[in-house]
């Protein structure tokens, strides 16, 4: 084992800015590499972590005409969404960047000309299904038919998923268009093809070398072979798209670059724009094309191919042909899926949760324990909410924060809060301390190779062992019948609670951190984090409770809304009205100027609203859904012709429209500023 200064970039896959993360993204690409990530910060490493938004792709531009906005729009609203929940989960990237960069443009473009130019690239004619409802060719994944094969269903247009063939979209039987249902055509089209065959034997002898220098895992070697196997075919690198990467050739006009070809190189890109951004615009250079530089991209199992293949041959290719040459993946410790409660997570059944719900539910630190605990390093696994609730209170509360608890709580009633003097050590107490000591480079050897899952249950085993230890050590007996016996049991506790923070740090960084706190402590090298670091006399702060046990009713109503359609909102009868009885009502847009609560209302706030040809004080029944600064410069609308009325002794001269949101609250109809203020609505 290798614990000395490494350089490293750490990577993981780059999630599509059209999407909600959910917790199987988090177990696949995400918590495993933040762990291993803090591990070797706290190794002294000198690493830098990478990750951004996937911002190109079709399914961006499906979701933009579905809402009919601009991708920008919908790449802006979840790169910003993705990066608040990985903030919140406790994500420790050094940058999380964006595709739509101008800085990876250019660098997605640099590469593709590198090949143009070397000739290493075939432009070839070829058949390719068009939607001519859509106006557009469809790209592999919106075809779907059957497969020539083996008869699947729901294959591609020139992949099958279930037997893994690669054919000409020609041969597939029973096409059809995804986006629209219609029957696609073959149109002809001409695009750019990266010879991957061509890698194909330097491919072999890189993923056989690497694994016989570093351990690959079985899942992911097996995935290779079995592309091997059937022989790497030509990769068309362009499509006939508009958004994306444009492919930097007069001749290729209306076409990009095929999201996956750019993608991969987001990473490089990524780095790049944290190097501008540190003020040090080379630094990317001295770790992706420094031959000491260890390279670790952490994905899930969906992404191997693109990791392990696609990615290495092209930077292989690069690398012929230039100086600066770029270090490829030492391991792709890929992931199996993560799903949930039996089942696969979906959007449209309701089934699973995304990242930032959850973490509006509950603290980042217990889902972080359940998920590692748990991950799916070999096989699927899943997230069950019973086992995140036992996860939390009987291990999380029950071990962990029991030990640390009684231990704190003994110290500052006895020993006035000081780490107690050790006298003579009886074997229990050698025992513990050869534990303790042994600890970090135990839990080091699973973090190396990669088995996060069993480095995480090896860390609670400590606590465990602590809680054993202090059991059968009878502080509460020895502190009257021998003081010093009483004194080294202490220490030795306090001794294990600071491994335990120390270890559990790139577990649970947000209660390691306030354990630490407590201990009024900072973590060392982790190596050395087995003993003597508190020493006698040290002065500990307060004891907290680090972990708050989750009711039944809270989990059974996770549970009981899962698969739920929404339910139609309840309407009662109403009568029809004539359009002349509509029009009696002025509805018009006004800007609040002003807000306040209502003193002695909970639900009242008084607004000053301007209408453009006349301001109004309105009294409106939303305080409990907005603060009064959240409701200034808002656009809304209003009824202007209703008769004033007076609310808590204060007139209202006029209504605000607003909406039950079904949670006990209510959203503001809103109009953006081009609409002129006083405006009709009709
Ligand atoms: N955006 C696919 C995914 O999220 C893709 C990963 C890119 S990694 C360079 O599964
Ligand atoms: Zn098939």
């Amino acid at each position: 084992m290798k614990l000395d200064k490494e350089k490293i970039i750490i990577t993981s896959a780059l999630p599509y800015a059209n999407g909600p993360i959910h917790l199987g993204h988090l177990s696949g690409a995400y918590l495993p590499a933040d762990i291993y990530v803090r591990y070797k910060r706290l190794l002294g490493a000198d690493i830098l972590y990478i990750c951004g938004s996937d911002e190109h792709g079709v399914p961006i531009t499906i979701t933009a005409d579905k809402e009919n906005v601009k991708p920008q729009v919908v790449i802006d609203r979840f790169h910003n969404i993705n990066k608040d929940a990985f903030e919140k989960f406790g994500m420790s990237f050094d940058i999380y960047s964006r595709t739509s960069l101008p800085v990876h443009h250019e660098t997605s473009k640099e590469f593709f000309l590198n090949y143009y130019k070397q000739g290493i690239l075939n432009e070839k004619k070829s058949l390719q299904f068009y939607d001519e409802k859509a106006k557009m060719f469809l790209p592999d994944r919106y075809v779907e038919g059957t497969c020539p094969n083996c008869g699947n269903e729901q294959a591609r247009s020139d992949e099958c998923e279930n037997c893994g063939a690669l054919y000409d979209p020609s041969d597939l039987k029973n096409p059809k268009s995804k986006i629209t249902g219609e029957t696609p055509v073959l149109k002809e089209t001409s695009h750019y093809y990266f010879p991957l065959g061509k890698y194909q034997k330097r491919l072999e002898e890189y993923v056989a070398s690497m694994n016989e220098k570093y351990g690959w895992k079985e899942n992911v070697l097996q995935y290779c072979r079995g592309w091997f196997k059937d022989g790497l075919q030509d990769r068309a690198v362009t499509r006939d798209l508009d958004w994306g990467v444009q492919v930097p050739l007069e001749e290729a006009s209306g076409k990009v670059l095929y999201v996956w070809f750019e993608a991969v190189l987001g990473y490089i890109s990524a780095t790049k724009e944290l190097s501008q951004k540190l003020g040090k615009p080379e630094l990317w250079k001295e770790y992706w094309q420094n031959p000491e530089t260890k390279y670790v991209a952490f994905i899930g199992k969906d992404n191997i191919v693109f990791h392990t293949i696609f990615f290495p041959a092209m930077l292989m290719a690069w690398n012929d042909a230039r100086e600066d040459k770029y270090i490829l993946p030492q391991n792709v410790p890929a992931n199996e899926f993560l799903n949930f409660e039996g089942k696969k997570f979906s959007k449209s059944r309701n089934w699973g949760i995304d990242v930032i719900d959850f973490l509006k539910l509950f603290p980042a630190d217990p889902l972080r324990y359940t998920l590692a605990a748990n991950l799916p390093e070999n096989r699927d696994t899943d997230f069950y909410w019973k086992e995140f609730q036992s996860r939390n209170n009987s291990e999380l509360a029950d071990i962990l924060g029991n030990f640390v608890n009684r231990t704190f709580t003994f110290v500052h009633k006895h020993f006035e809060g000081k780490v107690p003097q050790p006298g003579t050590l009886l074997p229990i107490d050698s025992q513990m301390l050869e534990l303790i000591e042994g600890y970090p480079k135990k839990v080091s050897e699973y973090f190396e190779q990669y088995k996060i899952k069993d480095g995480v249950n090896e860390i609670m085993s400590l606590a465990r062992a602590g809680n054993k230890y202090f059991n059968d050590s009878e502080p509460w007996k020895s502190v009257k019948s021998d003081r010093e016996r009483c004194q080294t049991t202490l220490y030795v506790c306090l001794e294990a609670i600071y491994t335990l923070a120390e270890l559990f740090y790139p577990v649970i960084p947000f209660s390691a951190e306030r354990l630490f706190n407590m201990l009024n402590a900072k973590p060392v090298q982790w190596d050395k984090s087995g003993s003597k670091n508190l020493p006698a006399g040290h002065q500990l702060n307060k004891a907290e409770i680090l972990f708050t046990k989750i009711e039944d009713k809270v989990i059974e109503e996770q549970t009981s809304r899962l698969g739920q359609a929404e339910e139609p909102v309840a309407v009662e009868k109403f009568e029809e009205i004539t359009i002349d009885d509509f029009f009696k009502v002025q509805l018009r847009t006004a800007v609040i100027t002003h807000a306040e609560n209502v003193p002695k209302s909970e639900k009242l706030v008084k607004l000053k609203v301007d209408l453009g040809f006349e301001k109004r004080q309105v009294v409106a029944g939303i305080a409990k859904s907005f603060k009064p600064e959240e409701l200034v410069g808002k656009r809304i609308i209003m009824v202007a012709n209703l008769k004033p009325a007076k609310l808590m002794g204060l007139e209202s001269q006029g209504m605000i429209l607003a909406v039950d949101n079904g949670k006990g609250g209510v959203s503001l109809l809103e109009v953006d500023e081009n609409v002129k203020t006083g405006t009709r609505a009709k």
